[in-house]
């Protein structure tokens, strides 16, 4: 009678709370690319492929440490989902151990079919490589109306000692994002490029992804992701070495023709288990105390991971399952097809289309304050973009995307992760970036035919919107503007744009 340990596939790490339950000498682990898991939505190629391949990569390094592994490939069995796997072939587990999974949808299915449909005594572990436990953000946010998460971020700081001097920050200060909102005007030199060699395991799940998901957003033909723990490493020494230096001055910056930038692609890693994100925070560290980045980039950066990723990860599993559901600014507009297809006038959201399309990446400031700004400014539906947010990025997973499409970006949880909506007009984008200086819309007119779309939409939001924000003390000097305008161009802001609204489609 042998345990039997399930590795999912964003669970791919050796130091997995599975492994240390289980004994590789009597047990086995068990892995599956499984059609529930790849269809539960249209996930892009680009990210279904890097799942696959890093699973099966993954595979052959549990393998060399001495694991014996079932591996189920896509093509060659006919289980559809984890408890008809469980059911199927491993009735007879004495027990089957998981590490907690990152996906409510799917944590229920632990918790509520695997033993029910198999028989077999299901135990699930706590997942060890996040910084902050469930409990312990529970416990942080009890009593709290509104959650903040500088405040979050700092307890975060005295926690894993990162950049602390005893009980101080270093440098005296907690946040330089002061210091980080520079446009790129192409002095700094843009770091090379890494690519990987593909080998035999990537091009058969290359070629399986082409031929069973071709009808999914994306294209493969340039698919650039690291599929193993070692290309992981190496982008990581990378990042640290060419863009973390300037991280900090151009993370909210936005070229054409520029898909990265100075960002770090980590993501993807991080999330899958291919790097430890407390390992990714002290190399950044390290990096500051060794002269090697400023202060301004490698705290910026380590606020998004000691911060912002397990902000987020906290108020998924505090809310679920009925965060999921929530619509506070009630809105109900389908998603534009452009959404898909990446054809539209407006060539800021063409390009982070584009980017997103032949990448399944995008950049923060092009998800938060480009197609998501448009969104909010739309009044789509929060469960359609969320849905298209889990579909495009390749690190995209339920409890990282959902708070920051539906809270961050929708404001739909009515404020409880950010104080205030991140709705902008073309002027922000316009600072930002080189994007309107080649698009059809003129970014300086906010009612005329050829306005750009996001002027007459943002002062819509703004008036359509007063009941919720007039109050909210860091939105009065925008009420106030909008009460000293003329109010016939506040008539012909709000005509245009109830023109853009009857036919979104066409922009
Ligand atoms: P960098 O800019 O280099 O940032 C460094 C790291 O910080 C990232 O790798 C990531 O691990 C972490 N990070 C930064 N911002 C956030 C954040 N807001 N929330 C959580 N972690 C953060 N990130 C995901 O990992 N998966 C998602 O599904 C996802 N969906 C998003 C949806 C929307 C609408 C928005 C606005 C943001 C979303 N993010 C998501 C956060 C962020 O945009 C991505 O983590 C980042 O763009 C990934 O690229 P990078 O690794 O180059 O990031
Ligand atoms: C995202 C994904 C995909 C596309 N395919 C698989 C798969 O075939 N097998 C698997 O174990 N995991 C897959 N995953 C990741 C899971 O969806 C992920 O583990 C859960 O959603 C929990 O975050
Ligand atoms: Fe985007 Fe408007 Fe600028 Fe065009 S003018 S790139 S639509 S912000």
């Amino acid at each position: 009678c042998v345990k039997i340990g399930i590795i999912l596939g964003d669970q791919l790490s050796l130091h997995l709370p599975t492994l240390g339950e289980l004994d590789p000498d009597q047990d086995r682990l068990v892995m599956a690319e499984l059609r529930d898991e790849a269809t539960y939505v249209k996930h892009h190629q680009q990210k279904i492929a890097l799942i696959f391949s890093a699973m099966r990569h993954f595979a052959h390094d549990l393998e060399q440490a001495g694991w014996r592994v079932d591996y189920y490939r896509y093509d060659e069995h006919d289980f559809s989902d984890f408890s008809a796997l469980i059911a199927g072939r491993y009735r007879d587990a004495e027990e089957v151990v998981v590490t907690q999974c990152g996906e409510y949808r799917l944590q229920h299915a632990i918790n509520q079919d695997w033993q029910a449909r198999s028989g077999v005594s299901i135990r699930c572990l706590d997942d060890s490589r996040f910084l902050c436990s469930p409990d312990f953000f529970q416990k942080w946010a009890s009593g709290k109306k509104q959650l903040r998460m500088e405040f979050f971020y700092r307890e975060m700081r005295r926690h894993t000692g990162l950049l602390m001097e005893g009980d101080e920050p270093v440098g005296g200060q907690w946040n330089f994002d002061s210091n980080n909102r520079q446009p790129y005007k192409g002095k700094t030199p843009l770091p090379p490029e890494l690519t990987f060699e593909r080998d035999d395991i990537d091009e058969q799940v290359l070629s399986l992804v082409a031929d069973q998901f071709a009808d999914h957003i994306g294209t493969l033909d340039q698919f650039q992701w690291g599929t193993t723990t070692a290309q992981a490493q190496q982008a990581l020494a990378h990042f640290i070495e060419h863009r973390l230096p300037h991280f900090g001055d151009y993370q909210d910056a936005m070229v054409t023709g520029e898909d990265t930038l100075f960002h770090s692609l980590l993501s993807p890693y991080i999330n899958l288990g291919l790097l430890d994100p407390m390992a990714v925070c002290q190399a950044a560290e390290q990096a500051y105390f060794s002269g090697e980045a400023p202060l301004n980039a490698v705290e910026g950066f380590i606020r998004q991971i000691i911060g912002w990723r397990e902000y987020v990860r906290g108020i998924y599993w505090l809310l679920m399952p009925d965060y999921a559901a929530e619509n506070r600014l009630g809105n109900d507009r389908p998603l534009p097809a452009y959404y898909w297809t990446g054809e539209t006038k407006m060539h800021c959201m063409a390009e982070c289309f584009r980017n997103t399309i032949d990448h399944a990446y995008a950049h923060h400031i092009q998800r938060l304050m480009v197609t998501g700004n448009f969104a909010l400014l739309l009044g789509v539906l929060p469960e359609a973009i969320c849905q298209w947010y889990l579909e495009v990025y390749a690190d995209a997973f339920d409890w990282v995307e959902l708070p920051n499409t539906l809270g961050m970006v929708m404001h739909a949880d009515g404020g409880y992760l950010g104080s205030k909506p991140y709705a902008a007009s073309g002027s922000y984008i316009n600072r930002m970036s080189d994007y309107c200086k080649h698009c059809q819309y003129n970014v300086k007119t906010a009612s005329e035919p050829d306005s750009c779309p996001f002027n007459s939409l943002y002062w819509h939001f703004i008036h359509r919107h007063r009941q919720q924000f007039s109050g909210n003390h860091r939105m009065r000097m925008i009420y106030r503007n909008l009460e000293r305008m003329d109010p016939a161009k506040v008539d012909a802001m709000l005509t245009r744009a109830d023109t853009l609204l009857a036919d979104p489609d066409a922009l």
